[in-house]
């Protein structure tokens, strides 16, 4: 059977499962969008190419498959880098397809060239620059295969257009053999013995959750293991999810913006159990300060993780759902302690608070989308910044995969977009980014795809007039000499409208519910402007460089 380049990438995104994928077109991609034009697979046209990555990446967290992007060469190219870094950071699954010039004008600054894969070399998993087309279909393959399996991550396949055009007598790829890529599935007998004796000889353990309890499909065996130890579950902003939020054993996430209990519980343990989790700034604080007392056990599937912040007694290696599994084999179970007593008390003690007085407040307003979801599939995406932080306090996730942020890099404009992608995967569920009025503008014009596309996301400002986060420090740390953070925005009703969006402004609290209620029940795309109390603090907090015990608020 002959085939184009482009067919072959038709034929292979089908025998991978992809139904959707996300791109924008250009000249050097012609050939791959002219086989899409009859193609079995959804092609969802994006307004910019970062809104095409975070969207896979959506896609991706919602589904646990690997999302799909398609991007032009040069500027189309470079337009992902965000979007890959983002999903490299949180370890996303990804395949990003990217057009190049033809082979025989690489290297000679023509036009619209990138050297692409040069530029992701340290933001993806792997990438390729395929340059002949009967390398094509094993290519593919194998980039599927390295986003899926060990820790996931994104990987670029560059297309120079005469690969993508040129035609070959085509034969389907055999089977994969990537010497020197062997992830550790299975975890050694001997680390898992170690570990599991640390468990029973603690007596104040506490277990770190983080993403890749989510990305293994692990929280039933993260809620077998604490209920079988009693210990007390603290879960990073990626582990959101993975463990029941309304379970009485969970402290809330830790960190910077952590809970009084998961910061000082963390500060008394004697044993860390971190699960998937990659001892980020945020979390550890002051690193000499950090855990001091405790043994580490750090279970995590990338042997590279082990060490690389702090020091780990007991490291266990290999998917963290089967290290779970061994490891309940082999530990013992804990009466209640009264270390678990404790930490219940500290929890009880210094709840997440705020005031409610005064104008609206917008912890308020996500106490209430969580108040009106109880019953719904819901999927939350976020921006970045006090929203961010109000999203993971006052929200219960109770489920994995619904609550999809940008963790490691911390990208404003990554929810909106990200929304999309989580919505063309679950049709049927709620998907609600919580944005802020700064992080909204940065990929508004995806609104436009929202219409197109029909995709009813909502969108929920927290419309402070500020870059919230950044005026937060600058109040607390600078004097509150507001350089640059404050905002003259736009009338996002009237924005909404005219991309053909519903809009809907609320001022005052009788309004929040029944602004939610009537959102929840548009089909269409909604912009709820929330138009909040100017300044609102996120807290707790720990200063940058403190101990996670020294918290303000
Ligand atoms: C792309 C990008 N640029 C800059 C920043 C730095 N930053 C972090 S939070 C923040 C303010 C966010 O403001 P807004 O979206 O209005 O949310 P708020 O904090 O007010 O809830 C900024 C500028 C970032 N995280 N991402």
């Amino acid at each position: 059977m002959k085939l184009s380049g482009a067919e072959i990438l038709v034929k292979c995104l089908k025998e991978h499962g992809v139904d959707t994928i996300f791109g924008y077109p250009g000249g050097v991609v012609l050939p791959i969008y002219d086989a899409l034009y009859d193609a079995d697979i959804r092609h969802i046209l994006t307004r910019h190419e970062q809104g095409a990555v975070h969207a896979a990446d959506g896609y991706a967290r919602a589904t646990g498959k690997a999302g799909v992007c398609l991007a032009t060469s040069g500027p189309g190219a470079t337009n992902l880098v965000t979007g890959l870094t983002n999903a490299y950071m949180d370890s996303i699954p990804m395949v990003a397809f990217t057009g190049q010039v033809a082979t025989a004008l690489l290297g000679r600054d023509s036009f619209q060239e990138a050297d692409i894969t040069g530029i992701t070399m340290p933001i993806t998993k792997h990438n390729y620059l395929v340059k002949d087309v009967s390398e094509l279909a094993r290519t593919i393959k194998e980039a599927f295969y390295i986003a899926n399996t060990g820790r996931p991550g994104p990987v670029l396949v560059d297309l120079p257009r005469d690969v993508s055009a040129g035609i070959i007598e085509y034969q389907a790829p055999g089977p994969i053999n990537l010497p020197g890529y062997n992830p550790i599935i299975e975890p050694f007998e001997e680390q898992v013995v170690l570990a599991a004796n640390a468990v029973n000889e603690s007596v104040r353990p506490i277990i770190y959750a983080g993403g890749g309890v989510v990305s293994s499909g692990a929280h039933e065996e993260l809620l077998a293991l604490a209920e079988k130890i009693k210990a007390p579950v603290t879960n990073t902003l990626m582990g959101l999810g993975g463990f029941p939020g309304e379970h009485p054993q969970f402290l809330g996430m830790l960190g910077m913006h952590g809970t009084k209990a998961a910061n000082f519980a963390m500060c008394e343990t004697d044993l860390v159990i971190a699960v998937g989790a990659r001892f980020d700034d945020r979390v550890t604080g002051k690193l000499d300060d950090f855990a001091k007392d405790a043994k580490i056990i750090h279970i995590d599937i990338d042997p590279a993780e082990i060490g690389k912040n702090v020091g780990t007694h007991f490291p266990v290696i290999g998917d963290v759902k089967i290290a779970l599994q061994r490891l309940l084999e082999r530990i013992e179970e804990k009466s209640l302690t009264e270390w678990l007593a404790k930490c219940m008390t500290w929890k009880r003690e210094y709840p997440l608070a705020f005031f409610n007085e005064g104008g609206l407040k917008p912890q308020s307003i996500i106490s209430e989308i969580n108040r009106l979801t109880l019953d719904k599939k819901v999927r939350i995406t976020t921006e970045v910044g006090q929203h961010q932080m109000w999203a993971a306090h006052y929200y219960n996730y109770n489920y994995p995969r619904t609550f999809i942020s940008s963790g490691g890099l911390g990208t404003m404009g990554y929810g909106f977009p990200a929304a999309l992608g989580v919505q063309a995967a679950c049709p049927d569920e709620l998907v609600i980014d919580i944005s802020g009025d700064g992080s909204f503008q940065m990929n508004i014009q995806e609104l436009a795809t929202a219409v197109n596309y029909e995709l009813p996301v909502k969108v929920a400002i927290l419309n402070n007039g500020y870059l919230g986060m950044v005026r937060q420090w600058q109040e607390l740390f600078y004097d509150k000499r507001y350089s640059y953070t404050e905002l003259k925005n736009p009338d996002f009703v009237k924005i909404a409208e005219a991309y053909g969006a519903v809009g809907i402004r609320v001022t005052t609290r009788d309004e929040v519910a029944p602004a939610l209620e009537e959102a929840f029940a548009i089909n269409k795309p909604v912009v709820l402007d929330f138009v909040t109390e100017r300044e609102e603090n996120v807290y707790p907090m720990v200063p940058p460089g403190c101990e996670l015990k020294n918290m303000l608020g």
